[in-house]
C-alpha cells in the first residue's frame, strides 16, 4: 500500500463546496482510501497576487494506485469540477497537486515528485503538517522548511477546523 500526500486548492466558485466534492470523489474512487484531511485555510495567492483568496486543504490517503494512475485520478476529477484555468498561476475552481508519494523521488514528463516548489510555500506546509506526523526523508524536509516561514506575513489563515473524513465528505452539499 502508498501513502499519498495531495495539496488541493481552489478559489473560484463555491470554494468550499468544490474541496468538499473533491475529496467526495477521491473517497468515491477505487483504490484509495482517504486517511485524513487537514483544517481549510484562506490563503493569499501565490505567483499571479492580483486574484482572489485561495482555500487550500492537505489530504492523506493510501493507494494501491501507482504514480502514474493516482495523477490521472486527480486530473480527471479536476476535470470533473470543470476546471477552467485561463493561464499559468491564474484562478483556478480546483487543483488537486500529488506532494508526496512514499518516500519516492519521482521525474517523469507528467509528474514531479516530491512537488516542485512544495517546500516554498506556507500554504501547502501548514496543512500538511497537520496531517503528518514530524519524520525524516521528504516530510522531515517540510518541517524544516516551515519553521523557517513566517506564516502570517505569506497570508495564511485557519478558515474551519479538521474535521473526521466522514464529516468533511457529509456537509458536502
Ligand atoms: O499550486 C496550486 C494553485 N495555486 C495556489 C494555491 O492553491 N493557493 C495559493 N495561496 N496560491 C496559489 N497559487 C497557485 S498557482
Amino acid at each position: 500500500m502508498n501513502t499519498v500526500y495531495l495539496s488541493i486548492g481552489t478559489n473560484m466558485g463555491e470554494r468550499e463546496a468544490n474541496l468538499k466534492l473533491a475529496v467526495k470523489l477521491l473517497t468515491e474512487a477505487q483504490g484509495v482510501r482517504v486517511e485524513a484531511v487537514s483544517s481549510i485555510y484562506e490563503t493569499a495567492p501565490v505567483g499571479f497576487i492580483e486574484q482572489a483568496a485561495f482555500l487550500n486543504i492537505a489530504v492523506r490517503l493510501t493507494t494501491d494506485l501507482s504514480s502514474a494512475k493516482m495523477l490521472h485520478l486527480c486530473q480527471k476529477i479536476e476535470q470533473e469540477l470543470g476546471r477552467i484555468r485561463e493561464f499559468r498561476w491564474g484562478p483556478r475552481i480546483i487543483d488537486l497537486d500529488i506532494l508526496l508519494y512514499n518516500h519516492e523521488n519521482i521525474e517523469t514528463e507528467s509528474l514531479i515528485v516530491p512537488h516542485e516548489r512544495m517546500f516554498e510555500r506556507a500554504f501547502v506546509l501548514v496543512p500538511l503538517m497537520e496531517i503528518s506526523t514530524p519524520a525524516t526523508g521528504q516530510l522531515g524536509r517540510a518541517y524544516e522548511a516551515l519553521a523557517s516561514i513566517d506564516i502570517q506575513k505569506e497570508g495564511v489563515v485557519q478558515w474551519k477546523k479538521s474535521v473526521t473524513v466522514e464529516e468533511f465528505v457529509r456537509s458536502e452539499s
